[in-house]
């Protein structure tokens, strides 16, 4: 990397985050932020990583899931790699910056490199992971699994909320879906893994402090519930004789939200209620919804499903309705490694940046990474009081330079 005198931090973050716009353009959406897997905008966006990817003097190629992997070599051929990245899909109506930035700012910092012809001993690989939230087929971290091998074939029976199959969507977009982890990364060939992402939250805004380095990240699962009650006339049936799926349905949400404010670290979600062929006027008698559970305490999370899941069969019984519940993600809590915090910590400091240490809440390709090698994980501060998920997300441009001046020392110091 360049000196950090020669860095104009403000400039470079205002490249990123041009990058960040031209992206957020490619929307399944033409009134809000969504990229799902595969869908056209989804390919438009890896055509465009790919391109800035080569520009950047890296070699690229398309994995099984869509990923986009670019490899800038080292100084022998086949060295390492020192791998980075995170995820360009994003939620519905989600923040531009969620993913992206983790992608774009190791992009700059190769850019780099490749403008001074410096190779390092190790090299870099840049991924674009394809799939990170799951918004199309409740895959969550699918392409980050499949980069390692670790695919679940039962996914390929899920269909989207349009009845487009797991397979057909694969094929649509030109994979192959008995391919789709056909070909695993050795870990033996990565030399770490490390994450840059927009925090999410606001402890970085509210302690006035531009980067972080990240200690843990919680874990948590998902699930999928369905309650079966029996439709019928909103005029007729009387009120004690009921079976409102949908009433059960809601006292197993307010039981999730009162189990997770026991403390511990605890949070508890519904993001998603459905209920099927509903009517004004008929007593609903299917409902799905979503539960994530999440905490930093694997065994805090743990206890809080077991009475969650059992309040909820207790409603049911109590209602005369059924409960199922299917869990589709599952994700322990985890550590960043010690040494990678350091020297993410003393790459901050060498950039003029004081170091704030903070765990992570929202869950990361990191994650999955750490499968395979050490991981760690830089934040970056998150403007508008902290929020993500919603459209009004931000990060500043000279947060984002400076992103890409501390990574650039990490590359450097990982290398010594
Ligand atoms: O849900 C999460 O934690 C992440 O944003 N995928
Ligand atoms: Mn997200
Ligand atoms: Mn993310």
């Amino acid at each position: 990397m360049t000196a950090r005198h020669e860095f104009d931090f403000a400039e470079i973050g205002r490249d990123v985050l041009a990058r960040v716009d031209a992206l957020a353009r490619h929307s399944d959406s033409p009134v809000h932020y969504t990229r799902t897997w595969l869908s056209p905008a989804h390919r438009a966006a890896a055509a465009q990583l790919a391109e800035w990817m080569r520009e950047a003097g890296m070699a690229v190629r398309v994995d099984g899931a869509g990923s986009v992997i670019g490899r800038y070599e080292g100084l022998a051929p086949g060295a390492k790699a020192l791998v980075t990245g995170s995820h360009f899909d994003s939620v519905r109506n989600g923040g531009k910056y969620d993913g992206v930035v983790g992608i774009l700012v190791p992009l700059a910092c190769v850019a780099d490199l490749h403008r001074q012809d410096l190779r390092l001993p190790h090299a870099i690989e840049v991924v674009a992971f394809a799939d990170e939230e799951g918004a199309r087929f409740q895959t969550s971290f699918l392409a980050s699994r499949a980069f390692l091998g670790q695919f679940d074939p039962a996914i390929r029976d899920r269909r989207d909320a349009d009845g487009i199959g797991f397979d057909e969507a694969m094929r649509a977009a030109g994979l192959d879906p008995a391919a789709i982890a056909a070909d695993p990364r050795d870990p033996a060939t990565i030399a770490a893994y490390v994450e840059v992402h927009i925090e999410q939250g606001p402890v970085l805004l509210e302690a006035g402090l531009p980067l972080g380095v990240v200690t843990v990240i919680a874990g948590g699962t998902r699930h999928r519930v369905t309650v079966t009650g029996a439709a019928g006339h909103a005029g007729t049936v009387p009120m004690a004789s009921r079976r409102d799926a949908l009433a059960a349905a809601a006292e197993m949400i307010l039981a999730v939200e009162s189990r997770a404010r026991t403390g511990g670290g605890l949070v508890g979600t519904v993001g998603v209620l459905e209920v099927r062929e509903g009517t004004g006027n008929v007593i609903p008698g299917h409902v799905e919804f979503t539960v994530d559970i999440r905490s930093g305490d694997d065994a805090v999370r743990e206890a809080a499903e077991r009475d969650v899941f059992a309040r909820f069969e207790a409603i049911a019984a109590k209602r005369g309705v059924t409960v199922a519940t299917r869990r589709n993600h599952a994700v322990r809590a985890t550590p960043c490694s010690p040494r990678l915090q350091e020297l993410l910590a003393e790459s901050m400091s060498a950039v003029g940046v004081p170091v704030r240490r903070l765990a992570s809440g929202a869950g990361h390709d990191a994650m999955v990474m750490a499968a395979a090698t050490e991981v760690g994980m830089l934040f970056v501060r998150c403007g508008a009081g902290g929020v993500s998920h919603n459209p009004a997300e931000t990060v500043t441009a000279e947060d984002a330079g400076l992103a890409v001046a501390a990574l650039g020392e990490f590359f450097r110091k990982f290398a010594a």
